[in-house]
């Protein structure tokens, strides 16, 4: 029996699963767990999230005007990212600095950040509470939608947080989410989640894990960053391109099965020749997948052909 589904955008307001195991009011390790003051407003803006529907987008314009800034880890990741980021990450993080009021003194608007990547590769960003459920994440992906949190880490930890928060979407997803070949390969990523069984979506997770959230690439003979979870942690950033950690070669069949945990940083990276490379390579994994129809994007109207 496959899995339900989104066939349209609007499914979207259905793939709202959320996972709480690290949020402030359920783990008692949360830097917030013992701030009333912060879990109050948590909830204000997770509820701001849950009420958002597809066709109603006037909720995502107040989010962040809620968050407080935290300029310092703008300002730290800022200068180590000319050595370790990607060409790529480099490029739209600069337009989002010109473009939508990226930094030190501002937190942009989810709406601005939003229609800047329409325009760039038809990305949009759909407020969401917090960790959603792999399935429901990915096959957002499939519809070239990111979801997207907007509150914001502890202030008593600005160097860490335990779920993604919107320093980790705004610094580590959305300049890559601005790339039109890194666009195509997350929205493929999402297309080959859509109905498979539970252990194709573990795996799809894995691969996911490794390569937008804590992938490098090759470029110009160096090793460059372009995932999400490193570019959004200054320790582990410097880490992953140190001499420390153990590299392998991007290979989907070997990289989906590999253990990883979300607590401390990785033990092992994947390390791809480009991404045109880890394209290719993981649109050869994903027709590997099993299922018993196969599905077409139709960007006009947002929706899928199910054959
Ligand atoms: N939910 C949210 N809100 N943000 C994420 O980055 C995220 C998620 N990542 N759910 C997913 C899970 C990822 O770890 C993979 C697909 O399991
Ligand atoms: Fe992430």
């Amino acid at each position: 029996k496959v899995p339900w589904f989104p066939r349209k955008i609007r499914d979207l307001d259905k793939c709202n699963l959320l996972i709480t195991k690290y949020d402030p009011d359920m783990d008692q390790d949360h830097p917030g767990f013992s701030d009333p003051e912060y879990r109050k407003r948590r909830c204000f803006i997770a509820e701001l999230a849950a009420n958002y529907r597809h066709w109603n987008d006037s909720v995502l314009m107040t989010l962040l005007l809620l968050s407080f800034n935290r300029r310092e880890v703008y300002r730290t990741l800022r200068t180590i990212y000319p050595d370790l980021a990607c060409r790529q990450f480099l490029g739209g993080l600069q337009q989002l600095e010109r473009e939508c009021g990226y930094g030190e003194d501002s937190i942009p608007q989810l709406r601005e950040v939003s229609a800047f990547l329409r325009e760039k590769t038809g990305f949009q960003l759909r407020p969401v509470a917090g960790l959603l459920s792999a399935r429901d994440f990915l096959a957002s992906l499939a519809f070239r939608v990111f979801q997207c949190t907007q509150y914001i880490r502890h202030a008593s930890a600005p160097m860490h947080s335990p779920e993604p928060d919107c320093c980790h979407e705004l610094l580590g997803h959305i300049p890559m989410l601005a790339d039109k070949e890194f666009a195509q390969f997350s929205q493929e990523i999402g297309l080959a989640s859509l109905g498979a069984s539970d252990e194709d979506i573990e795996r799809l997770s894995t691969l996911y894990w490794f390569t937008v959230e804590f992938g490098l690439c090759k470029q110009n003979g160096t090793v460059k960053a372009y995932g999400a979870g490193l570019l959004s942690s200054y320790g582990e950033l410097i880490y992953a391109l140190s001499n420390e950690p153990e590299y392998k070669p991007f290979n989907p069949e070997e990289t989906a099965i590999q253990p990883y945990q979300d607590q401390t940083f990785q033990p092992v990276y994947f390390v791809s020749e480009s991404f045109e490379d880890a394209k290719i390579k993981m649109r050869r994994y994903s027709s590997s997948i099993q299922r018993p129809f196969s599905v077409r994007y139709d960007p006009f109207t947002c929706s899928l052909e199910v054959l």
